[in-house]
């Protein structure tokens, strides 16, 4: 009788009565991919993209045409799966962020009804996962792809007959894709419509579909095991928590962001080989497992159970979905709403059109490789400009037909056609956004989209010059044409100071506008050990204010070419790379980390060329290659031009650092200009400035040859320190690099921007403003229209007019120098410890206040008669500065009072 009463039930509705006269408690198995957008799979309609074991199952059971997650990132979407609430209501709304620890998660409501609830891998987001409550969780922390081994050993070798949930999520395809593809070829791929299409999207394509193929298996594995341990009545789901980490994919409210597969089996209890329109959310999961354990669907939440719709008897569910987007707090910050109707219209609200939409894709450029190619192609190629464009920079609102249009191509939110529903679905996601309280939160820090009008900046800052080397500052030995030509179209500054006589100082002082010693930079970076004898940090600190990171947040495209030195240098390989100094490129020599290109040194004299990276070349973090000494700063001048070109095609203004390392030793002319020196020091280093020059001029001339960039782009060329002894000259300023006299710290400025600065004030030279470093940076702040950091006091002074040429001012506050620890002087001559010029006055000091030499830099220039007796009211008051000034910084090994710090296990590697 039973027998034939089941028959007769199977043969009209399909068990419902039963189902529901008494709970069925099937064991359940949910399958969680991660990051895979549907249409990538040949279930969802995809041509080159066979997924066999979704195939299977879809046979086996129901596959959704309209299943959504509540939110495209991994922590929110999962939170919502584990709540069946709105990302609003359960708290986690920015990735990597968790809902509020009162609420009841999904295990528990299931543990109620007699359920052993199990997590293998990523299920909750990575660590997060045990606080969920399952009775067991295990490998969940990222790409633990054990996990997927280690569920199906588990499930082998259970025992127990308590009704099961078992959640297995894999990492797959998650990022990084596999770089193994097997017999995927590229070019056989389809590039969807709404990317571009160059070799290395192909490339990155092929292997995100070896990342699926691994994901597909898998599938198929625990699948296999399930039927196999669990018998027939196992109820089985597999879903993605949100499309791929592909441009318009995950972080995005389109469909490739939001769309999920979902798929469904129950033998005898759903039909086979189904599918269903029905629209169903990620949140109504919980509720629908909690219906199938036989418990009463949870009523104080979001979700709703979509039982009925498998059991077929009903093939309908929500009329329209809402999801939401509040970014990764860190790469993206860009919080978005939308709703997605059931007849196919997609409307979208981005909170901030100001902000520009930045994410991993564009931000980790070399964990997402094709991003640069697309960028690289929008120079030339409208198309993919426009793809390029509609990524980072979005409207208010966007409305789509995805039924027709089902990349989100065209949108409509101006089509009059369309007034009607556009109110409809405004009030409806202004109805949502008020039921869940929705504070519309902006998470993390973002980026702007700046205005067209803003100017470019160049900062050429060239290493170890000397004050007198440049043929349009006096020099004689070399012409420098291409400088000397911004020059005659540009400003000179003679009472332009840097703020250390030596490399790593000067540069963190141009770099933060503060003076150096408060990050404790006061010398070179060296090894490890070097610097803690001497008192520095190992590197900058990354909290210290950095300009190009205001810039970047201003909407600013922000680019490092050239020695870098502010960390990651010889043993040093821990330092923060470049990039996290707010530079979106950069290309570094041995004196920095990232990508770098390293020099070899060839005499031309028979013998090989000899590498020169002091180390570097072991500290990873590159990619890295080799290029002869001699066209290093070509290099970095080929990389900005690239940069240049891609700001262009992104639609931003660009800050670029063109830092080289000429004219530092060693000195390694080209060959041609080798030939025609006498081989000394002296004439290798004018050989070394005079094809620094040479190359430094295809930068400058691309910018003077391009109309729009020429009338909006201000280059400033200055030297990091004095020459070295015995290469560059100072004439007749006294002291060279390393010393405290004018000859280690004044530098030449040469501002130039035709577009920018004062017509009148054009080719004239300024000999009254006294300026520094330090007040470079503040003005660019001005210049670029850039709000000042937060909370951080700039030692800068704001003179932006000055160096259009609109005004002569000299900075008000005294300046004031340390000398580095390390550079005492010499046998014959002590180094002064302090130094500060006020006015026409340098005053020097050491730190027991003996050596007292005032000097008047207006009658006296060279710093040969010291007046100090003379002035003694004048003495007091600036020795009572620098005592101040001196007092109010850290202390490095060059003051006698120094003691080193006490070296801890924790503090004792680091800073
Ligand atoms: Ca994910
Ligand atoms: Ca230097």
């Amino acid at each position: 009788m039973r027998l034939l009463g089941f028959t007769c039930l199977l043969m009209s509705q399909f068990l419902t009565a039963a189902v529901s006269a008494e709970p069925a408690r099937p064991d359940m198995v949910i399958f969680l991919s991660d990051d895979h957008t549907w249409r990538d799979s040949s279930v969802y309609g995809s041509p080159d993209i066979p997924t066999p074991n979704m195939k299977r199952l879809a046979d086996q059971g129901m596959t959704f045409e309209n299943a959504f997650v509540a939110s495209p990132s991994c922590a929110p979407s999962r939170a919502a799966l584990l709540t069946g609430l709105y990302p609003a209501h359960n708290g986690a709304e920015p990735n990597h962020s968790r809902p509020r620890a009162e609420l009841k998660k999904l295990p528990a409501y299931l543990q109620e009804l007699g359920y052993e609830v199990v997590s293998f891998g990523k299920v909750g987001h990575y660590k997060q996962t045990p606080e969920y409550g399952f009775d067991i969780a295990r490998h969940f922390r990222y790409h633990e792809d054990i996990a997927i081994p280690k569920a199906i050993e588990w499930l082998k070798e259970r025992k127990s007959d308590r009704p099961l949930c078992l959640f297995v999520g894999t990492n797959w395809p998650h990022v990084p894709w596999p770089e193994e593809i097997g017999d995927i070829d590229p070019e056989q791929l389809q590039v969807p419509p709404n990317h571009v299409d160059t070799p290395v999207t192909r490339r990155w394509r092929a292997k995100y579909m070896a990342a699926i193929k691994k994901m597909d298996s898998e599938l198929g594995q625990v699948y296999d095991v399930a039927r196999q341990k669990l018998g027939d009545d196992v109820f089985f789901l597999h879903t993605s928590d949100h499309g791929a980490q592909w441009p318009f994919g995950k972080w995005n409210l389109y469909d490739e962001g939001i769309r999920t597969p979902l798929i469904v089996s129950w033998p005898g209890r759903i039909k086979q080989g189904v599918r269903s329109e029905a629209m169903v959310s990620w949140i109504d999961i919980l509720p629908t497992l909690v219906e199938v354990a036989g418990g009463a669907t949870p009523e104080q939440i979001d979700g709703r159970s979509f039982l009925p719709v498998l059991k077929g008897n009903t093939d309908t569910h929500r009329e329209v979905i809402f999801t939401t987007h509040s970014g990764d707090g860190d790469n993206n910050v860009y919080p978005i709403r939308a709703a997605r109707t059931l007849d196919g219209w997609k409307y979208i609200r981005n909170l901030h059109p100001e902000f520009r939409f930045t994410s991993h894709v564009t931000n980790v450029p070399d964990k997402n490789g094709y991003w640069n190619s697309w960028v690289q192609k929008a120079i030339s190629s409208p198309q993919a400009r426009l793809q390029v464009r509609r990524y980072l920079e979005r409207p208010r609102e966007e409305l789509y037909q995805v039924t027709r249009d089902p990349f989100e191509q065209q949108n409509l939110i101006e089509d009059p056609a369309h007034v009607e529903r556009l109110r409809k679905l405004r009030q409806q996601v202004d109805d949502w956004l008020a039921e869940t309280g929705d504070q519309k939160a902006v998470f993390g820090r973002p980026q702007r989209i700046a205005s067209s009008e803003k100017p470019n900046v160049i900062m050429v800052f060239i290493d170890d010059m000397g004050w007198s080397d440049l043929s349009c500052f006096k020099g004689t030995t070399v012409k420098t044409e291409k400088i000397d030509q911004l020059a005659s179209e540009g400003i000179r500054f003679t009472n332009f100071y840097v703020n250390s006589p030596i490399c790593s100082p000067s540069r963190v002082a141009l770099t933060t506008g503060q003076y150096p010693q408060r990050w404790r930079i006061n010398s070179y970076l060296a090894q490890r050990k070097k610097n803690r004898e001497r008192g520095l940090a190992q590197w900058l600190n990354p909290k210290a204010p950095v300009l190009a990171r205001e810039l970047k947040h201003a909407g600013y495209a922000t680019g490092h070419f050239g020695k870098w030195h502010m960390g990651g240098q010889r043993d040093v390989g821990e330092a923060p790379l470049i990039n996290r100094y707010g530079f979106d490129r950069s290309l570094t020599n041995f004196e920095g980390l990232g990508p770098r290109v390293l020099p070899l040194k060839d005499a031309y004299d028979g013998q090989p060329p000899k590498k020169h990276d002091l180390g570097s070349a072991n500290l990873g973090h590159g990619p890295i290659y080799w290029e002869d000494r001699s066209v290093v700063t070509a290099a970095f001048v080929k990389d900005a031009l690239t940069f240049i070109d891609q700001a262009e095609a992104t639609g931003q203004p660009f800050y670029l650092n063109l830092w080289p390392d000429d004219v530092h030793s060693p000195f390694f002319p080209p060959e041609v200009l080798r030939n025609s020196t006498d081989g000394s020091k002296r004439a290798l280093y004018y050989a070394v400035l005079d094809a620094m020059d040479q190359q430094l001029g295809t930068l400058f001339d691309r910018i003077r040859n391009d109309e729009k960039l020429k009338n909006n782009t201000l280059i400033l060329i200055a030297s990091d320190n004095g020459p070295e002894t015995g290469a560059g000259l100072a004439t007749p300023l006294r002291g060279a690099k390393t010393w405290l006299y004018e000859g280690g710290v004044r530098s030449p400025l040469i501002v130039w921007g035709p577009g920018l600065l004062n017509p009148q004030a054009v080719n004239t030279t300024n000999n009254t403003s006294v300026l520094s470093a330090l007040d470079l940076n503040r003005s660019l702040y001005t210049l670029t229209g850039t709000e000042l950091p937060q909370g951080a006091e700039l030692d800068g002074e704001d003179l932006a007019t000055t160096l259009l040429g609109k005004a002569k001012q000299t900075r008000q506050a005294p300046l004031f120098w340390r000398r580095p620890p390390d550079r005492p002087g010499t046998k014959e001559e002590h180094n002064p410890d302090l130094a500060v010029r006020d006015g026409k006055w340098k005053l020097y000091m050491n730190y027991d206040q003996s050596g007292v030499q005032l000097y008047d830099l207006e009658q006296d220039v060279s710093e040969q008669n010291n007046c100090a007796v003379q002035h003694p009211k004048l003495v007091a008051r600036l020795k009572q500065a620098i005592i101040n000034w001196n007092s109010s910084l850290p202390k490095d090994a060059g003051d006698p009072t120094w003691r080193p710090k006490k070296k801890t296990a924790k503090t004792g590697a680091k800073q």
